[in-house]
């Protein structure tokens, strides 16, 4: 009468049977499982996605809104279900011919898990590899209407972006830190098609021409018989290239500067690099560069504080960018330009405007702002978002155009044509964090991962079957319209206008606009790189370029070196220095700046109030004490011990007490009894010497003067006092300044 229960029965039966011969009992090992951890067994409703969450806008992938939920969230569906959707009981045991038999094929869910994993990588980008994102807005000002009709660039018109920092020559797994190009990408979603300004923090490029791209980046990228270096310039290959395309000179001067270390994202300057074309509303055209000004000011880490991160924290940039925007200190950039005349030789001040490798020096052409970015949003997904966005130059919009640089026209293929590897297939554009907020009417079909259910017969201009559509847009709809711009009157050529051919003068400038500090990183940077190299042809004929820059720069990298200075018949070239070019001499504001305050719980005097005043100052105060969690009953907690604490995090140290060494402290090696440091744990006396070390504001009040004293740090910068209040003024004072340059005064003129 009851067939499905006689059913059951027989199959537990035979299933038991199976059970018995193939998985015989072992004596004294119960035939059971061990008890679970208890786990919640009642489906939920989704959790509310965190504020910063939301993941991002999703159209369908013609652009028409979709209904569905804003965000597929995982994790939050009631039910496990397969990739199909049917509701699976077990996740956790494969389907066996017995307990201790082996796997059949037929689980369909062990398949489809294997098989899914099996293929979640895709490549890496080939260059750019190591990047992070985030989600902002940006809102315009309105000053930029006169020049460029970008509908983004009106007045308060607030535009969805979403940016992504990357360095050049590491893998995906690389550290943060490393010396090295950024990236500095953003994707505008505007009401006009997205708008992608692919930008670097270096305002040059190595090569003045997009053929060489391959040569430089195989040269830059780890020596292809051992794979090694990892993310770094210095070696070989690289030095081998450069000194052999000077060219590259002038980049060459960036990265060996403290631009080549950034402190953070958030304090780094972004550059469009190329020269633009712009148009206004009544059609006239000028050329433009890019410029993103950090609100933060423009700041760096010093080398060996960048050598220790990439050991200690590799993340470092990563988790600072996504903790600020956690926090709610949203990081901001004016969007800036620097406008030239559109005359016929594309020249400004005798500037080729054409030449990736020149700069128009600031204070010959203004930076003006146009408009205001803000991060504001983590991503929900590094790899739907951060990993899949792709970055195109030729995504443009109405008012902005490209100039005929050929680094630029290069670029045109390189960026569409990457995706088809990386992304797999032509669609890439209908992944979500790529989508465009505008409806998508193009007449491209099928291919790869196509998402769409096109509708229609015709997929073709004109036609009669579809009502006509698409329409193409007349000058009153606002189509993209390119520039009318005039053709040189020339033969075919393989070869570069002959301002291209200076690569000098413009390096020169930009060492001549730092300060003596400055320039002894630079030296240093040089001087590290090349002691790296192998070949000593590479390193004297790198030698033989910087004499070519200025010949002071030349003969202190040769002193490090160890070699001759090169005779040389270069004389140095006339320039005027750019002040702006340098990151030091101003003060700017100290938000999101880092403080680690170590602290005595025997003795807590003054730290709630300068913990307050921090916070109240729009800083991050860090207590760091012998171990973590709440300290006694004060109802202070230490979020850092002297286990988890290293100074390269802190842009500057307070000291509130000298702990006496904790339990797990590991005394120095060659530490005498009853030497001063005894009394102090030595972590803390190596945070205090590191900090020094590193040119950051150290402050001390009460029992913490102690710490100083034993690590033995006295002069600029190390503030003592018995007042804790006017100990920390005097420290955020130097903050503002970014690091005490005094401490260690330039023997560079
Ligand atoms: Fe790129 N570049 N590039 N580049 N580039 C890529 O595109 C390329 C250049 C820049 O966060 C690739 O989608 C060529 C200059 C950034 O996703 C690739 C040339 C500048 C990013 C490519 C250049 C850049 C890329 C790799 C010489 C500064 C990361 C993956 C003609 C203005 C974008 C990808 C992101 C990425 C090619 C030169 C910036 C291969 C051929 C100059 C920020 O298409």
């Amino acid at each position: 009468r009851k067939p499905g229960k006689v059913v059951k029965a027989a199959l537990e039966k035979a299933a038991d049977k199976v059970t018995e011969l193939v998985n015989p009992p072992v004596p004294g090992v119960p035939n059971s499982e061990p008890p679970s951890l208890e786990e919640p067994t009642d489906p939920r409703g989704p959790l509310p996605p965190k504020a910063d969450q939301t993941g991002p806008e999703t159209v369908s992938p013609t652009g028409a809104p979709t209904g569905a939920p804003k965000v597929a969230m995982g994790q939050q569906g009631e039910f496990l279900t397969t990739s199909a959707g049917a509701r699976l009981y077990d996740t956790d045991h494969s389907l066996k011919a017995g307990e201790r038999g082996p796997t059949l094929l037929q689980d369909h869910h062990l398949r489809e898990k294997i098989m899914h994993f099996d293929h979640e990588r895709i490549p890496e980008r080939v260059v750019h590899a190591r990047g992070y994102g985030a989600h902002g807005t940006f809102v315009g000002y309105g000053t930029g209407a006169n020049v460029c009709k970008a509908a983004f660039l009106g007045d308060g018109v607030e535009t969805p972006v979403f940016v992504r920092f990357s360095t050049v020559l590491g893998s995906r797994g690389s550290a943060d830190t490393v010396r090295d190009t950024r990236g500095f990408a953003t994707k505008f979603y505007t009401q006009e098609g997205n708008f992608d300004l692919v930008g670097n923090n270096i305002p040059v490029f190595f090569i003045q021409d997009g053929i060489k791209f391959p040569d430089v980046i195989h040269a830059g990228k780890p020596h292809p018989d051992r794979e090694i270096p990892q993310a770094q310039s210095a070696h070989d290959t690289f030095w081998d290239f450069v000194s052999t395309h000077t060219e590259a000179t002038h980049h060459v001067m960036w990265n060996m500067s403290d631009r080549g270390i950034p402190r953070s994202y958030r304090t780094m300057e972004g550059f469009g690099v190329h020269t633009f074309r712009l148009v206004n509303a009544e059609g006239e055209t000028a050329l433009a560069k890019f410029h993103w000004k950090p609100k933060l000011g423009v700041h760096s880490l010093v080398w060996e504080e960048a050598q220790m991160l990439n050991g200690i924290d590799p993340d470092f940039h990563r988790r600072d960018l996504a903790d600020a925007i956690e926090s709610g200190a949203f990081p901001q950039w004016e969007l800036g330009l620097q406008l030239f005349p559109d005359t016929p030789r594309q020249t400004f001040e005798g500037i080729d405007l054409l030449d990736p490798t020149k700069i128009v020096p600031e204070e010959l052409a203004p930076v003006q702002p146009v408009g205001i970015l803000t991060l504001n949003r983590n991503t929900m997904n590094y790899f739907a978002e951060t990993e899949q966005v792709a970055f195109h130059l030729g995504n443009l919009v109405p008012g902005i155009d490209v100039t005929d640089d050929p680094l630029f026209q290069a670029r045109l293929f390189s960026y569409l044509d990457t995706q088809l590897t990386r992304l797999a297939g032509p669609n890439f554009n209908q992944i979500p964090i790529n989508r465009p907020h505008v409806p998508v009417n193009d007449m491209f079909r099928d291919g790869f991962h196509q998402q769409a259910v096109h509708a229609g017969v015709a997929p073709y201009r004109p036609n009669t079957l579809d009502g006509g559509n698409p329409f193409v847009a007349k000058a009153e709809d606002r189509p993209f319209v390119e520039v009318a711009q005039p053709l040189p009157k020339s033969a075919k050529v393989r070869q570069s206008p002959a301002s291209f051919a200076d690569h000098f003068t413009q390096p020169r400038l930009f060492w001549l606009s730092l300060t003596p500090v400055e320039k002894e990183h630079v030296v240093r940077a040089f001087t590290f790189e090349l002691g790296k190299v192998y070949e000593q042809a590479i390193k004297e004929r790198q030698l033989r370029v910087l004499a070519n820059v200025d010949p002071t720069l030349c003969a202190e990298v040769a002193k490090g070196l160890g070699l001759p200075v090169p005779a040389t018949e270069a004389r140095p070239r006339k320039v005027t220095p750019s002040p702006a070019l340098s990151q030091i001499g101003q003060e700017w504001p100290t938000d999101g700046r880092m403080i680690g305050i170590v602290v005595d719980p025997a003795n807590l005097d003054g730290v709630r109030t300068v913990r307050e005043t921090i916070l109240a100052g729009g800083m991050v105060p860090l207590l760091i004490a012998p171990t973590g969690g709440p300290i006694g009953d004060s109802g202070l907690v230490a979020q850092r011990t002297f286990l988890t604490a290293r100074s390269v995090e802190f842009d500057a140290l307070l000291l509130a007490g000298s702990p006496p060494p904790g339990p797990d402290a590991v005394p120095a090696r060659d530490a005498k009894a009853g030497a001063p440091g005894d009394a102090v744990d030595p972590r803390v006396v190596l945070m205090v010497q590191e900090c020094f070390r590193h040119a950051k504001a150290i402050g001390a009040w009460g029992a913490g003067r102690a710490a100083v004293e034993a690590a033995g740090c006295t002069g600029a910068g190390v503030v003592l006092d018995d007042d804790a209040s006017k100990v920390l003024s005097a420290a955020t004072e130097l903050l503002a300044l970014h690091r005490v340059w005094d401490r260690f005064p330039a023997t560079i003129a």
